[in-house]
């Protein structure tokens, strides 16, 4: 029976399974198509002790983060977000020119980009070759490696402790959450601060945004089980807000204290409990919510076909492969997927072998419909579409449920 990777209790129970799928940034090349692809499970548990929603089948993070195609950077409203971050921080925690800032699961360096006018020391850690090299030749500095105390001792030991240490888009990625905690403890100044981002879990029962479930997360975060492991380890949540980045989610301010509850975080666990965050039945709802989104998106785009209609996919994220595949959605309801990433472009989705072409063709072919996978950057995408749209293209967004906007 599998523990659970907050509270090590052998009290899951599984609510969701999404079937076994590939990886969901295993783009192929070409003369990929014809091997075997590897999938594994994709099932949801939820535990009953400290309220961690979870994944159990772990795949190991160097085969999922090796060679990475996601670029944070690509995306301008993340752009925009991270230069808010950056600022935001470097207010409430006083980061000047005598501070280090250390980021983990930096990527391209966007975030930590956003420090620079205020000076302090910056170091990223990202553990994906392709992406660091592209950080460091952008001039952020940034270690080849996974995170891990070892490399917290050396960080601690070569530029100093960390007055702040930074955690977005990767909470969720970490297997052994207590080894993550005791190597930031090791790099954190006493007074220092741990500022985490991490999808919120009421978010994606609110949206069933289901497709935010792949391997690369974990864990599904509620504020309950994050505030019981972060008290193993002799910290509290300082401060707390919700983003709407990312589908919705949370960033929470974390020091090493005993301080009594604040009230921010005794309010969300007041409002968690009476959302019914402990009960298995918010859980099940959720499963027939995805199984029903599940057959009326398909039941959608084959009626468009039918009726002759071009259809392709906008964007072409992580989280599209959760849907696709669990939708059996391929070339013939979607003929290609547009997106801007440049290692994405030429290759075809994982499992559904939908071709990945630059987004300029969308504007050059026109299709008749484009199911926004990229759904979390709408507000973007439609304004930037705004030609498309008034030429008569349409877009479908699948969540909460799948409708022509
Ligand atoms: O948690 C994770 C988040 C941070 O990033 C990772 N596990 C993996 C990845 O997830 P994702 O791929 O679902 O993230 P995004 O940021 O939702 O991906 C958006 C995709 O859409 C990118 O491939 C870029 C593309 N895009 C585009 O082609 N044109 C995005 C915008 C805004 C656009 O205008
Ligand atoms: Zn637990």
């Amino acid at each position: 029976m599998a523990r659970c990777r907050v509270c090590q209790q052998e009290t899951l129970e599984k609510f969701l399974s999404l079937g076994p799928t590939p990886l969901a940034n295993r783009f192929l090349k070409r003369e990929q198509l014809e091997e075997s692809e590897p999938s594994f499970p994709l099932d949801v548990y939820f535990c009953h002790t400290c309220g961690l929603v979870q994944l159990v089948d772990v795949v190991p993070a160097e085969v999922l983060f090796h060679d990475y195609p996601y670029l944070t950077g690509v995306s301008s409203p993340m752009r925009t977000h991270f230069a808010a971050l950056a600022e935001d921080v470097a207010q409430e925690y006083h980061v000047g020119p005598g501070s280090l800032v250390v980021d983990i699961g930096s990527n391209d360096g966007t975030l930590l980009s956003g420090f620079r006018r205020f000076g302090p020391k910056t170091l990223g850690v990202e553990p994906a070759a392709n992406v660091a090299a592209m950080a460091n030749a952008a001039g952020i500095q940034t270690i080849n490696q996974f995170f891990g105390p070892a490399l917290a001792e050396e960080i601690a030991r070569t530029r100093g402790p960390a007055q702040v240490v930074l955690a977005t888009n990767v909470f969720a990625h970490v297997h052994d959450l207590d080894r993550f905690l005791q190597a930031v403890s090791v790099m954190l100044v006493a007074e220092g601060v741990l500022v985490i981002e991490v999808p919120y879990l009421v978010d994606m029962l609110n949206n069933t945004e289901f497709d935010t479930i792949y391997h690369e997360h974990l864990s599904y975060f509620a504020v309950r089980p994050m505030v019981a492991l972060f008290s193993r380890f002799g910290m509290g949540i300082i401060d707390l807000t919700r983003q709407r980045v990312h589908g919705g989610s949370i960033r929470v301010a974390v020091q090493k204290s005993r301080a009594p509850q604040t009230p921010v975080v005794a309010q969300i666990l007041n409002e968690e409990a009476e959302r019914g965050l402990d009960s298995m039945r918010i859980y099940r709802d959720f499963a027939e919510r995805v199984r029903m989104i599940g057959q009326e998106l398909v039941d959608l785009l084959r009626s468009l076909r039918a009726r002759g209609m071009r259809t392709v996919g906008y964007g072409a994220p992580a989280k599209g492969n959760t849907l696709l595949n669990f939708c059996k959605v391929g070339p013939d309801l979607l003929e290609y997927l547009v997106d801007a990433t440049p290692a994405k472009q030429g290759r075809f989705s994982p499992g559904m072998h939908v071709p990945v072409v630059p987004d300029t063709r969308f504007q050059a072919d026109r299709p008749d419909y484009a199911l926004l996978l990229a759904w979390n950057y709408a507000d973007e995408i439609l304004r930037k579409e705004a030609a498309y749209r008034e030429r008569g293209g349409k877009f479908i967004t699948p969540f909460p449920r799948p409708a022509i906007l």
